[in-house]
């Protein structure tokens, strides 16, 4: 390396891209001076962020530890075998040997891994609508998941707003399908796996729970794991989980050879270890037993929040919440998602335009926004600030046109934020409009 290309090399980030530099020093501000309420973001402890900022980043390791195809993977195979021995132990069952792939780069990769386990090209699957709180990928037409197999779904009543397991049972009977997919990205309620596997055993398919959005309230605790239950658990790693964004599978030991196949070579090359390297970190995390405390804390502030704004005149779907966010219908006040989402932001709190169940508006201007606890509770926020927070968004949203008013809430935003600190590095008070 020439002197030159040396000390290029050297340079903080600061000197050597200042713009890049500048937009994560906005980003960080952002994060610090705002209330982030969407539902499956969170924030990283330290370690967790040193860990994926790592010189593993560097690291190529196509393969399983011990059996790399690459040189140099002594210490990748250290960090892989704990974030695996730490996952397993995480989500531990009396009585299933579990087994645990962490390389998945994320959720999506980890489905399409789980798909490619046990079905073939053009079988049946079947999961919850991706406009009643699905994700895209349990089959929706535009994703992979849509395109390689025959989608079919199961919706939430029209009157709960629940996911009905008689009528589940019922679509199961009718389309035979090979797999059986439960989770979703935007329901409140308590999932019932043991009631899915029941269905799935009856019409022959196999149960894969995609728990991203709950994992870390099942490390925790706080809703029923799916384990012992699904034949495969896939999930992401950075919602309630609180670690990195990245992706893992959980499976049954019969089925270990077959998921590693898929993930590597089936769907990637090379793991991201410096990713994987943070998930060990974060599984560690949330093995401590304060975690269990976090996880009940996301729920009971999830409670807090959706009551208060019931208390305020909003309708909550499905009349509340069991775990870490609710979908509130805005529009029932005759407010578009989209211009609630606008106007939060412009307060300073950070939630998304969501579909409701059986929305009649589009999907860019829906008639819902999703709003969700874990990033906030991680932040050491309980019930009284969820209450503070529900008087802020009606005032709000009741105010959307008044941008005096929302600025003003944004300054009281602002100072609560300043009360419940994220990283030690930005510990100051922070008064710098961005
Ligand atoms: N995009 C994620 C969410 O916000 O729920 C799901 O993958």
């Amino acid at each position: 390396m020439t002197d030159r290309a040396q000390s290029a090399f050297a340079l903080p980030l600061a000197q050597a891209d200042p713009e890049v530099a500048a937009a994560i020093e906005h980003e960080t501000l952002r994060q610090h001076e705002g209330l982030e309420m969407i539902a499956s973001e969170n924030f990283v402890s330290e370690a967790v962020l040193e860990a994926a900022g790592s010189v593993f980043t560097n690291k190529y390791a196509e393969g399983y530890p011990g059996r790399r195809y690459y040189g140099g993977c002594e210490f990748t195979d250290v960090v892989e075998n704990l974030a695996r021995d730490r996952a397993k132990q995480l989500f531990a069952v009396p009585g299933v040997a579990l087994h645990a792939n962490v390389q998945p780069h994320s959720g999506s990769q980890a489905n399409a891994a789980a798909y490619m386990a046990v079905l073939e090209h053009g079988d049946t699957i079947l999961g919850l609508d991706l406009a009643h709180g699905g994700h895209l990928t349990h089959g929706h037409k535009l994703s992979f998941s849509g395109k390689q197999f025959r989608p079919t779904f199961y919706t939430v009543r029209k009157d709960t707003e629940r996911i009905d397991y008689d009528e589940l049972e019922s679509i199961a009977v009718r389309e035979h399908p090979k797999v059986i997919i439960g989770g979703a990205s935007a329901y409140s309620r308590i999932w019932e796996f043991g009631r899915m596997r029941q269905i799935a055993d009856k019409v022959g398919a196999k149960l894969i729970i995609d728990m991203a959005h709950i994992a870390g309230l099942v490390a925790g605790g706080a809703h029923p794991t799916p384990v012992g239950h699904a034949q495969i658990v896939t999930t992401t790693t950075h919602k309630t989980l609180r670690g990195p964004r990245s992706g893992l599978v959980l499976c049954d030991q019969e089925l270990a050879a077959a998921v590693d196949r898929a993930v590597f070579p089936g769907q990637q090359g090379g793991p991201l270890v410096h990713i994987v390297a943070a998930k060990a970190v974060a599984f560690k995390e949330a093995l401590q037993p304060d975690f269990a405390a976090y996880a009940r804390q996301i729920v009971a502030n999830s409670k807090a929040l959706s009551a208060a704004l019931q208390a305020g005149g909003w309708r909550i779907i499905s009349g509340g919440t069991d775990n870490h966010m609710m979908l509130v219908d805005v529009f029932s006040q005759g407010i578009l998602g989209s211009e609630a989402e606008l106007a939060l932001g412009k307060a300073g709190i950070t939630v998304n335009k969501n579909a409701i169940p059986y929305d009649a508006n589009p999907p860019l201007k829906p008639s819902g926004i999703r709003v969700g606890t874990p990033a906030l509770t991680t932040r050491g926020m309980k019930e009284s600030e969820m209450h503070q927070i529900a008087l802020w968004i009606g005032k709000a949203l009741e105010s959307r046109n008044d941008d005096a008013v929302l600025a003003r809430i944004r300054g009281e935003v602002g100072e609560m934020a300043n009360h419940f600190p994220l990283y030690a590095w930005r510990r100051e008070p922070v008064t710098t409009a961005v």
